[in-house]
């Protein structure tokens, strides 16, 4: 089924040095019959701005650096009721975006996300970047409890209302995934739909750095959960004190059958073993009030809603 012009869409397309591919893109999603395209482009320096003008989209500069401060950018100013975001680098195919529209006409979703896994072409993922996306969706799904196939895609659906209530403050790379984990918390229905994925046109390199972007997301990830899954959060420093604990207990207790009293290790063992016990207790009482809060704000929506 197509999904087009009888619904108020925008397509947004985050832009740095794609002359490449953003003519041809633009003119594809007009095309599927979308004629509201906006590019936010972080100061190319090549003409990705003059031709995206040529093909008639709206061509907003960003302010500030990154793709997370774009997207932000441009979600402030964008008012449509339902937007759909796509790289600007000729990897996402247009014609998917029915795909992704669908479940947000349809009022299933508030938050569709393209599957990039379910058909990619070969060499659009380097071995790095399919184990890194691995863990990357598998810490997520571990830290949120919401088990997703590619909470680092680039090709997405929002109604208005999501984009509005979205608290955002990454600038980086890490946009996907605080994008991804405040619907979570807001509790917005998030839905996976398969989309195909193309690797890069050789003329343009990719601004994601695999190492350094990864350890950023992973480290938001890790961050962000501490408010929502704090069982999670402190659970992890306390089995890292825990573990080195029972290592350096180990390591006492062999002495100690030989003969020999280690009384200095003795001591940092039990700290270890004591601070690893602390923080995993700290862990159950903070989620005891995440989970009596998030209780709290659910009874509150519901009067709201009643009224
Ligand atoms: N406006 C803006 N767009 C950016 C910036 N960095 C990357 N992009 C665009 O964001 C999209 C995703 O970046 P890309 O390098 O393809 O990352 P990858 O898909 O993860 O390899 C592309 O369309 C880039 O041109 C930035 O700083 N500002
Ligand atoms: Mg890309």
């Amino acid at each position: 089924m197509n999904y087009k012009l009888n619904f108020d869409v925008c397509v947004l397309l985050p832009t740095l040095n794609e002359e490449a591919t953003i003519g041809k893109l633009i003119q594809e999603f007009k095309e599927e019959g979308f004629n509201n395209i906006v590019v936010i482009d972080g100061n190319s320096t090549d003409r990705t701005r003059e031709i995206a003008l040529s093909e008639g989209s709206e061509v907003i500069l960003q302010e500030g650096k990154g793709k997370g401060q774009a997207l932000q950018q441009a979600f402030q100013i964008i008012d449509n009721e339902y937007i759909i975001m796509a790289d600007g680098d000729g990897t996402y195919l247009p014609s998917d975006i029915h795909n992704i529209l669908s479940p947000l006409v349809e009022d299933e979703a508030d938050h569709v996300i393209g599957n990039r896994f379910a058909d990619y072409e070969k060499g659009a993922f380097t071995k790095l970047n399919l184990i890194g996306n691995r863990l990357i969706n598998w810490l997520f799904g571990l830290a949120y409890g919401e088990w997703l196939s590619d909470i680092l895609s680039g090709y997405r659906g929002f109604t208005k209302e999501a984009i509005k209530s979205f608290d955002l403050n990454k600038t980086g790379f890490e946009i996907e995934s605080e994008i991804t984990i405040e619907s979570v918390k807001k509790d917005f229905r998030i839905v996976e739909v398969p989309i195909t994925y193309l690797s890069r046109d050789s003329s343009a390199a990719t601004k994601l750095n695999p190492l350094r972007d990864g350890f950023k997301i992973g480290a938001t990830i890790y961050k962000l959960a501490k408010v929502h899954n704090p069982m999670f959060y402190f659970g992890i420093i306390g089995s890292i004190f825990l573990f080195c604990g029972v290592i350096a207990g180990f390591f006492v207790i062999t002495e100690w059958l030989r003969g020999v009293t280690r009384e200095l290790m003795t001591i940092l063992t039990a700290i270890l073993i004591l601070s690893g016990f602390q923080f995993l207790i700290f862990g159950f009482i903070s989620d005891l009030i995440v989970s009596l809060h998030k209780d709290t704000v659910r009874s509150v929506r519901k009067m709201i809603k009643e009224k």
